[in-house]
């Protein structure tokens, strides 16, 4: 057994399970091993490292920012902040911004908007708002956000819960509008549902449920949090349908890959629900953090990522169809997030990691069946070619 594999599994809670490699560099699409072998990475850190590993630009942000000022808290301002929250809400069409750290407490931020404008505008009754979510979803790990996981494991042994929520069919619109009562606050969701195995809903879903949120005064907040910042092939999944969400949640990408950046965005009249002392977080928007992702923002569009995660990912995905092995039960995705479910009968998604891994392709199965394919937004059609041509050898090779 590797002696750090060792280590870490003695001193390291056991919430996962990593594959049997120790990474040591990364540099764009790649990685490296501790005995230098190089990986192609399809992971990406579940979509966080979208512009690639240390991208040079970013980490000379980082680094400069790092010797100038990093951290003082929001009981001060810092030359920083604003400019990113100006990029960021003129690129996404929003009115303002609240920065967190991880992709969990930026949805809790939108949790607590939501209701505390059910409350201050729309006028339910203290203590009864509703927010509706849909089943298989991923929004993070806290209490309140496993409270309306429909995934047994995330929630088992993690109760009480708080009340409040309801789930819905993903993908079904109707469910949506049957569901609403005057009580409901919020609807969240995933544009594509990423941890839930690549689902898309059906076209126009989006669309419809942004009408039935405006016809019944309830807010509709996407969670981009995997979905946004070029991954699916647009700057946000909600654009594919035309959709202006009332609330948006990004994160992962917004670090650049170097440092966890979220934030809540939404309109100036739900934002301003927050008055000083009703919400915070020590290092959400420190300027450490807003120097990187400002320059993540300008990279995305200087390298014009997201136009160039739509031209790889139908490249992408047309190989992956041509592949027609008996091993597949579908593939799914847009842009550059994808899943190939296999048949559970035939193969474990474990198993194509594992394999794939010894050829020289790093990626990691959601639930038993389903493999995604989310590298960084600037991989080549070169590269691209190896990792199908590898699972193709793979696939071969169980036959
Ligand atoms: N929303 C979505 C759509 C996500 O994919 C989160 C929220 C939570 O973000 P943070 O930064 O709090 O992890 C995610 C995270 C895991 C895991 O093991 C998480 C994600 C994907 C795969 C595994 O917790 N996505």
């Amino acid at each position: 057994m590797n002696t750090i594999i060792e280590q870490e599994a003695r001193y390291c809670a056991h919430n996962y399970h990593p594959l049997p490699v120790v990474l040591v560099k990364g540099e764009g699409v790649y990685l490296w091993d501790e005995q230098g072998n190089r990986y192609l990475d399809m992971m990406s850190a579940y979509s966080a490292v979208s512009h690639g590993h240390c991208h040079p630009r970013l980490v000379q942000a980082l680094t400069q920012q790092a010797g100038r000022l990093a951290i003082v808290s929001r009981a001060f301002h810092t030359d920083q902040l604003a400019p990113l929250l100006q990029k960021v809400c003129e690129m996404t069409g929003q009115g303002m911004a609240l920065p967190m750290n991880t992709g969990a407490e930026a949805v809790e931020t939108a949790l607590k908007a939501a209701r505390k404008w059910a409350y201050t505008v729309k006028g339910v009754a203290a203590n009864q708002a509703e927010i509706i979510v849909c089943d298989g979803n991923f929004h993070g790990r806290t209490i309140s956000i496993v409270a309306f996981s429909s995934e047994p494991q995330y929630r088992d042994g993690f109760g009480p819960f708080p009340a409040g929520f309801s789930s819905i069919p993903f993908g079904d619109s109707d469910a949506l509008a049957a569901a609403i009562t005057p009580n409901t606050a919020a609807f969240l969701v995933e544009p594509i549902q990423g941890e839930g195995g690549i689902i898309m809903p059906p076209p126009g879903y989006l669309k419809r449920c942004e009408q039935i949120c405006r016809d019944n005064n309830v807010l509709l907040i996407c969670d981009e949090i995997q979905t946004g910042l070029g991954r699916t092939g647009a700057l946000l999944a909600s654009d594919h349908d035309g959709v202006r969400p009332d609330g948006v949640i990004l994160g992962k990408a917004l670090g650049g890959g170097l440092l966890p950046v979220s934030m809540f965005l939404a309109r100036r009249d739900v934002m301003e629900v927050f008055t000083p002392g009703d919400h915070g977080s020590t290092f959400g928007g420190n300027p450490l953090a807003a120097a990187v992702a400002l320059e993540a923002l300008k990279v995305l569009d200087e390298e014009q990522l997201v136009q160039a995660s739509a031209r790889m990912g139908d490249y992408f995905l047309a190989r992956l169809a041509a592949l027609n092995s008996p091993f597949i039960k579908e593939i799914r995705g847009k842009g550059l997030l994808i899943g190939v479910e296999f048949h559970a009968d035939k193969v474990t998604a474990r198993t194509v990691c594992e394999q794939l891994m010894v050829r020289g392709v790093l990626s990691k199965e959601t639930h038993e069946t389903v493999v995604r394919f989310a590298p960084p937004l600037l991989i080549q059609q070169a590269e691209i070619d190896t990792v199908v041509d590898a699972l193709a050898a793979l696939l071969a090779e169980l036959r």
